[in-house]
């Protein structure tokens, strides 16, 4: 039943299990789940309760990491299927993609990439910790769209607006900026004058259409 795939895949990321996660993906992918929705439905919600857990107190640190580990095992075993979901074969645009300077988080920022991809783009995925000079460089030599920065962390959400204020005065005046990450909204985004923000992977592919069209 999908609802059992759905918790085991939540319970083997709860529980730091990188080997079941990836068999319950596997699993989840012979019985014809969306790559997506295997995600949404049973990774995420296990690395959001833990990620919950650990802001409590209640979880230490080497918990969440074995948990980070469990998840990336999961989404590593999906890319390849969101990738191959591929609809356009014309090239959409270029897009630079980062996790900003302060903060490693890569798992969202990873399945955002990947989901432009399978929308057409060429992503240039510079990896984390990535300082302002790194993404402007790199949008210059590729020509980028758009440059997308990931921020999980409160204090990398203030890198954001640095950086979004060191690309405006670069010179780089036709690239699109769109950002996101747990803690960012569609307010920060506005205050920041970023061109766009969202919230999920899918909604990202979309806006980053709308950006490229612009
Ligand atoms: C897994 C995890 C880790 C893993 C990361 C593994 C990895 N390779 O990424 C590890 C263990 C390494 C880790 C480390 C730390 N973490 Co951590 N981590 C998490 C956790 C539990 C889940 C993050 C995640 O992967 N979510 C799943 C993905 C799918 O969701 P997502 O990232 O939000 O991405 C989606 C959207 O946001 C959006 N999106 C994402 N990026 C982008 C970019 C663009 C351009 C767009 C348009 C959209 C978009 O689309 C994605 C797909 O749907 C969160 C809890 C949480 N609720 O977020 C804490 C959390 C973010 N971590 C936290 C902390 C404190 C840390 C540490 C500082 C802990 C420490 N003491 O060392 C370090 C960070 C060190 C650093 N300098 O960065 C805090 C942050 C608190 C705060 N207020 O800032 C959180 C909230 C946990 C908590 N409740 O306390 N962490």
């Amino acid at each position: 039943m999908t609802s059992d795939i759905f918790k085991e895949l939540k319970t083997a990321v709860i529980k730091g299990k990188s080997d079941q996660a990836r068999s319950a993906a596997k699993k989840a992918l012979e019985e014809g789940i969306p790559p997506l929705e295997v995600i949404s439905e049973g990774l995420a919600k296990g690395v959001r309760e833990v990620g919950d857990q650990f802001g409590e107190g209640e979880v230490f640190l080497v918990e969440l990491i074995a948990s980070g580990k469990a998840m990336k095992a999961g989404v590593a075993e999906l890319l390849p299927a969101i990738k191959s979901s591929k609809k356009e074969i014309e090239t959409a645009g270029t897009v630079v993609l980062g996790t900003v300077e302060g903060d490693i988080h890569s798992i969202g920022k990873d399945i955002v990439g990947t989901m432009l991809e399978a929308n057409g783009f060429e992503v240039i995925n510079l990896g984390e910790d990535v300082p302002a000079s790194a993404f402007i460089d790199k949008a210059k030599e590729h020509d980028a769209d758009i440059i997308g920065l990931s921020a999980l962390l409160t204090s990398s959400m203030l890198r954001q607006q640095e950086i979004i204020e060191a690309i405006r005065k670069s010179g780089l005046d036709n690239v699109k900026i769109m950002i996101g990450g747990a803690p960012t909204t569609k307010d920060w985004a506005q205050e920041i004058k970023a061109d766009g923000w969202a919230g999920d992977a899918v909604t990202a592919a979309n806006l980053a259409k709308e950006l490229a069209k612009k």
